[in-house]
């Protein structure tokens, strides 16, 4: 499967970016940035139609980081695709630079300011309905942590979405099971996650979000569902690819020393595959 192959050379080279981006600025949201990874490598470069070169182009199809502290994940997957020049990176998290650690649409390809998190679903919904009205043809994809699921606008915009059966819509939540602080049941439980979403009228789909093959198969199951917005809970393991930082709350933001990031530049490069 050469797409499969590729999809896992990319992996590294955003792993080891946002390692390199993290320990430079000594800044970033490293756990939920490695956990989000292959869920961004797939959309950006087998799932979404979009052209880096023609970026605000009406039909492209749009995504929104409503997890917005990992932007990082997101700068260095848009460089790698071809959006702006790796180098720009390195100013990542400076004092005048577009490159903050939220995302900022100013940058080539974001959509939408993020960061406090909770938004990003009724702005996608706002995009759906947008592309209904308007007959185009694009697909609206956002990301959204299982932490932020506490916050109660995204069950309104959950409302919204099927009450306007947005077909359009596919919401992806990295369902890594940690928060900032700890489990996600232990702050704010969320199970029976599945068919709460599907209470909300969604149709639900899990998925191990570091698997190429089965992630590629639910995105393309995504777009058969037709009358209702979809979600996928992808099952993944913050701080992926790093031991020491995998299942573990402390990485959500910290930052490495340089034995730290030697061993995890170390880990991505020497992953046999990536799942
Ligand atoms: C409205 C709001 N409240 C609090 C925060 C601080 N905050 C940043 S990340 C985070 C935890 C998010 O957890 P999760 O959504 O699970 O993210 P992930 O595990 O994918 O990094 C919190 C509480 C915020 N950014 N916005
Ligand atoms: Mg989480």
């Amino acid at each position: 499967m050469k797409n499969i192959e590729l999809l896992e050379t990319n992996a590294k080279e955003i792993r080891r970016a946002v390692l390199d981006t993290c320990y430079a600025s000594s800044a970033g949201h490293v756990g939920g940035s490695l956990s989000s990874t292959d869920i961004l490598n797939v959309l950006y470069n087998h799932v979404m139609n979009v052209d880096p070169s023609n970026p605000d182009n009406d039909t492209r199809d749009r995504f929104v980081l409503s997890k917005g502290h990992i932007a990082e994940s997101l700068f260095c997957t848009l460089s790698i695709r071809g959006y702006f020049p790796k180098e720009d990176l390195k100013s990542f998290s400076q004092f005048k630079s577009k490159y903050i650690g939220h995302p900022n649409n100013k940058i080539s390809g974001i959509e939408m300011n993020t960061g406090a998190l909770g938004h990003g679903l009724s702005v996608a919904v706002g995009m759906a309905i947008a592309a209904k009205q308007d007959e185009k043809p694009y697909y609206t994809y956002v990301l959204m942590g299982d932490g932020e699921l506490a916050e109660g606008s995204i069950w309104e915009a959950a409302m919204a979405a099927s009450h306007y059966k947005l077909d359009n819509l596919v919401a992806i939540i990295d369902r890594n099971g940690l928060q900032i602080s700890g489990a996600t049941e232990d702050v704010m439980s969320l199970e029976q996650l599945h068919d709460k979403w599907s209470a909300f009228g969604f149709h639900v789909i899990s998925v191990n979000g570091h698997n190429y093959k089965d992630l590629i198969q639910v995105f393309d199951e995504a777009k058969a569902i037709t009358g209702k917005p979809i979600v996928i809970i992808a099952d993944t393991i913050k701080g992926k690819g790093v031991s020491f930082m995998e299942n573990n709350a402390k990485w959500h933001h910290g930052v490495m020393d340089e034995e730290q990031y030697k061993q995890a530049i170390k880990e991505v490069e020497g992953a046999d595959n990536n799942e």
